[in-house]
């Protein structure tokens, strides 16, 4: 096998995570692209957001999460009061046979606390969630400059014009 070659491989292996969506799998739970907002250096806080599907047959529930690169992980919900939007802890969050939970901006979100690195574009994190029944998962987190990115959108305007 040629370097360029061999090369080619690395470059590709590592790239494409940060490319495509990327998902995990534990017995019947599958979560689907765990990603964080890039943060400037001086963010003591940061949010994870992702999906968790159960496929099986009997419900779940998230305890709560923990990652290396955070003094503490709290679940978190946007809740409106008073007119204002805020945030509220959440104990647990059960997940019903067959349903899924979301994560997303302006909803529940994994709250980091007391970042201990910075959250940099293009990097990566492990984050640990904690199921009353599938136990301790280990996901990767991908760090992004903005929110999920779309399929890029192929330009079809003046199709048949000519
Ligand atoms: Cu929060």
């Amino acid at each position: 096998m040629s370097f360029s070659k061999v090369l080619s491989v690395l470059v590709f292996c590592c790239l494409s995570p940060l490319l495509t969506a990327h998902e995990f799998d534990a017995g019947t739970l599958h979560i689907d692209h765990p990603w964080s907002r890039a943060l400037p250096a001086v963010a003591k806080t940061g949010a994870v957001y992702l999906v968790i599907a159960n496929h099986g047959e009997h419900a779940d529930t998230l305890l709560g999460a923990d990652t290396p690169v955070a003094g503490k992980v709290e679940m978190h919900e946007h809740v409106h009061q008073d007119g204002l939007m805020k945030m509220q802890q959440v104990a647990d969050l059960p997940i019903a046979a067959g349903e899924s939970l979301a994560f997303q901006p302006g909803g529940y979100h994994l709250m980091l606390f007391n970042l201990t690195k910075p959250l940099t574009a293009g990097e990566h994190f492990p984050l640990t969630l904690h199921f009353a029944n599938a136990g301790d998962v280990e996901v990767v987190v991908n760090i992004q400059a903005d929110a999920q990115p779309q399929q890029p959108q192929a330009e079809h305007s003046g199709h048949g014009d000519h």
